[in-house]
């Protein structure tokens, strides 16, 4: 159906009639309608994606894209005299999710789709996502981010679920929202809720009262850990999630004829980080409880679960006290207690029980023992877990570990976000690269060819373009289209180093104060939100934004520097900055960031790439040869033996080192007091002197030696722009559509 017909239908109206509202409306309505006809056929076997986090972003440019009518529907609303971008903006993003974690769920759901496979994600309604972020003097404040409107993607369905805490029962409903596949059937991403959230309890900000679980079981993602309360609710929400999962797994294969016995016949349940861990457990319990023996419940569950580990991270790999556990979901100590002393009679080695000397249970434990897969998310990562963090683990079962470098959808990090250049790659090689990446090699033909190196160029003066209009509208700044645009866009976190970017924005201040003025004007652009416990994080965005006000205000020098601030950084700033970027920069400390999926989106639009050799840069480094791409730092193995050693002095590298010392110092130097929280700029000088636990200092050096070759390197645009195309060309082997082939072959096993 025709949109203008169905705006008649619905409004009574032509398009031109009707609000840009209206017209938002009736596109959803009308793709949910066309999603529903698409609907994937029920085969044997199923997965279930569970995770605590898909940060899905907006969907109806998405959704009329994999509908194929996205080009038919902005036609017609043109001829109309209406903007698909300005009706865009009547979404409500939804941040289910925190960063790279939530959005390769939600890439991978994408992608399940548009292979066709039978595969439905399950996971938690937040009313409230990721808090939304609001600077003010220089510093990040946090309110809540409400997403849901009366009228939305979800659908509320029929199926509730009993969830049984600790002297009390809640109901759980489920909301369903349609995953589309490009140009194939669609799936369904599960949301659970609870009918007694109660959004007015939230006060001052994004505070509530942690205690009461029936009313803010679902009202938040991730909240507030840092107190015990904080905790206990993470639990009551992973149970919620996964007893409701189970529940429906349970119920749709008994439907489809399972015995529960054959459970890995007709189900695989993919676990994302260690936050869905509970359902091992709460399997095997409701197992037991219709009649399977205990050890055969067991052997039923492990051969349908397979663990994905995110991070090496110690913080991030929850171990929850047997306490809190007791306090909320006493039914389950029992089995975990069993599933523990199997692997006490088995394996003589502390390192791989699941309870510790602690009375703390390690989910990640009850994942490997009692799943039949184990993967990393990128070469490296996974050669660590093998060799260093989960060694002890890879020894007793080496034929579970496997790797699966992780993937980005391209119909929204290429189609919708960059349309320009899709449209040249189409005019250039065709369209079978939107269902096979890998066919972007063949831009490699046009290396020499000047109109195409043009064209390019153009397209990213474009994108660039658009972005200024947007800082402009959104943040009242002015940034100059002409600079080079450096960007940083990731959680706040100390091991990705936003602290070493900042310090090489100082000492490229204090450079041009002495009068050495880069050839072009540079713009280096952050985008981060901090966990609102995190206080070192949020001393690195106060840092950051002093920057921003002293630099964007000194004549002498933002002529040639200017700092931006993203103010709430979220998925939708994110398509914007993404194609407009030159240089992103991904300088974690080696071996911490686990894989990184930004770094695969700005490649694929055509940027080049300055980082260290961690996670997926590895990867792209390997694919795109030391000519288009910049890498620095020392390497994961130096890394790893300065922990194991204990032998990082960061004091040392500050007396000894002149450059370091002096950008250091600036932190708390005059300017910045001038502008900024005395305590907080303190504060971090002593974190940074005294500690530096991400080892900063010692890459300051080839870091700043490395930007400047990038800088230097990009004056000479001819061969710029040929590094360009080599990345586009190079970037078809991180679509998600490869990794979800992976999983499938060496995993899933589902059938087309
Ligand atoms: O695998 C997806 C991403 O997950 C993280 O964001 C995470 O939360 N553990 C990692 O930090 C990323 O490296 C990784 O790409």
């Amino acid at each position: 159906m025709k949109l203008s017909e169905f705006v008649k239908a619905e409004y009574g109206k032509s398009i031109s009639e009707c609000t840009n509202e209206e017209l938002y409306y009736a596109l959803l309505t009308l793709t949910k309608k066309m999603a529903s006809g698409k609907q994937h056929g029920n085969s044997k076997k199923k997965l279930y994606y569970i995770s605590a986090e898909f940060l899905i972003g907006k969907l109806l440019s998405n959704n009329l894209i994999n509908l194929g009518i996205y080009d038919e529907v902005k036609e017609e609303l043109a001829q109309n005299g209406k903007d698909i971008c300005e009706i865009e903006e009547f979404e409500n993003e939804p941040s289910l999710g925190n960063g790279g974690l939530g959005r390769l769920a939600a890439c991978f759901i994408d992608s399940i789709a548009t292979l066709g496979l039978n595969g439905d994600g399950v996971g938690l309604n937040y009313h409230f996502g990721l808090f939304r972020q609001i600077f003010e003097n220089n510093m990040q404040t946090t309110v809540p981010d409400p997403w849901l409107t009366e009228k939305s993607w979800l659908t509320k369905m029929d199926v509730t679920y009993d969830i049984k805490f600790k002297g009390m029962t809640v109901k759980s409903r489920m909301y369903d929202i349609d995953v589309i596949g490009y140009n194939n059937t669609s799936n369904k991403l599960h949301l659970f809720d609870v009918e007694s959230v109660d959004e007015s309890i939230v006060e001052d900000g994004i505070n509530f009262n942690k205690e009461d679980i029936k009313k803010n079981l679902t009202l938040f993602l991730y909240p507030d850990d840092s107190d015990e309360a904080g905790r206990i609710l993470r639990i009551y929400q992973q149970y919620f999630m996964v007893s409701s999962a189970a529940q429906l797994i349970l119920d749709e294969c008994v439907a489809k004829g399972c015995n529960l016995h054959d459970l890995s016949d007709y189900v695989v349940i993919q676990i994302n980080d260690t936050h869905p861990t509970m359902v091992i457990p709460e399997l095997i319990r409701l197992l037991v409880e219709r009649g399977l023996e205990m050890d055969e419940a067991i052997e039923a569950v492990t051969k349908s679960c397979a663990y994905t580990n995110h991070t090496i991270l110690a913080e991030a790999l929850e171990k929850w006290p047997i306490y809190y556990l007791k306090k909320a979901v006493p039914q389950l100590m029992p089995i975990i207690e069993v599933l523990d002393d199997k692997v006490r009679r088995k394996y003589h080695n502390q390192a791989v029980y699941i309870i510790d000397g602690e009375e703390r249970v390690h989910m990640a434990h009850i994942d490997i023992h009692y799943s039949s897969s184990v993967n990393g998310v990128a070469s490296l990562h996974t050669e660590i877990l093998k060799n260093n963090e989960l060694h002890h683990f890879y020894e007793i079962y080496p034929e579970k570990f496997n790797n699966k470098t992780n993937g980005i959808t391209f119909r929204r990090w290429l189609l919708h976000c960059n349309p320009q250049l899709t449209e040249l790659i189409t005019s250039l090689i065709g369209d079978g690269f939107k269902k096979d990446a890998t066919q972007l090699e063949k831009l490699l033909d046009y290396k020499n060819d000047e109109k195409v190196l043009k064209q390019i160029l153009e397209i990213k003066s474009a994108k660039k373009m658009e972005l200024k209009k947007a800082l402009m509208e959104k943040q009242n700044v002015t940034i100059n289209e002409n600079s080079i645009f450096d960007i940083q866009i990731k959680r706040l976190h100390e091991y990705k180093r936003q602290q070493l970017n900042a310090l090489y924005v100082i000492h490229k201040y204090l450079e041009i104060k002495a009068g050495k003025k880069p050839s072009t004007p540079i713009t280096v652009i952050f985008g981060a939100k901090a966990a609102p416990a995190y206080i070192i994080a949020q001393d690195i965005i106060h840092l950051i934004l002093c920057l921003q006000q002293l630099i964007n205000n000194d004549p002498e020098v933002s002529p040639y520097l200017n700092v931006v601030m993203v103010e709430n950084y979220n998925v939708t700033w994110a398509e914007k900055l993404i194609p407009a970027c030159d240089i992103s920069e991904q300088i974690s400390l080696a071996s911490k960031e686990a894989s990184g999926t930004g770094n695969m989106k700005f490649m694929l639009n055509g940027a080049l790439t300055l980082g260290t050799e961690d996670g997926a840069n590895v990867e792209i480094h390997e694919l795109v040869g030391d000519d288009n791409i910049y890498i620095f730092g020392d390497s994961s193995d130096t890394v790893v033996e300065r922990y194991a050693q204990g032998s990082y002095h960061a004091a040392k590298y500050y007396n000894e080192n002149a450059a370091i010392k002096e950008a250091v110092d600036f932190i708390t130097g005059e300017e910045l007091k001038a502008i900024g929280d005395k305590d907080r700029l303190e504060r971090l000088f002593n974190e940074l002197v005294s500690k530096d636990w991400f080892m900063t200092f010692p890459d300051f050096d080839e870091y700043v030696k490395t930007r400047e070759q990038a800088y230097a390197d990009y004056e000479n645009r001819e061969e710029w722009v040929q590094k360009m195309l080599v990345n586009i060309a190079k970037a078809g082997y991180f679509s998600s559509d490869r990794t979800i082939e992976e999983y499938n072959r060496d995993i899933w096993k589902l059938e087309d």
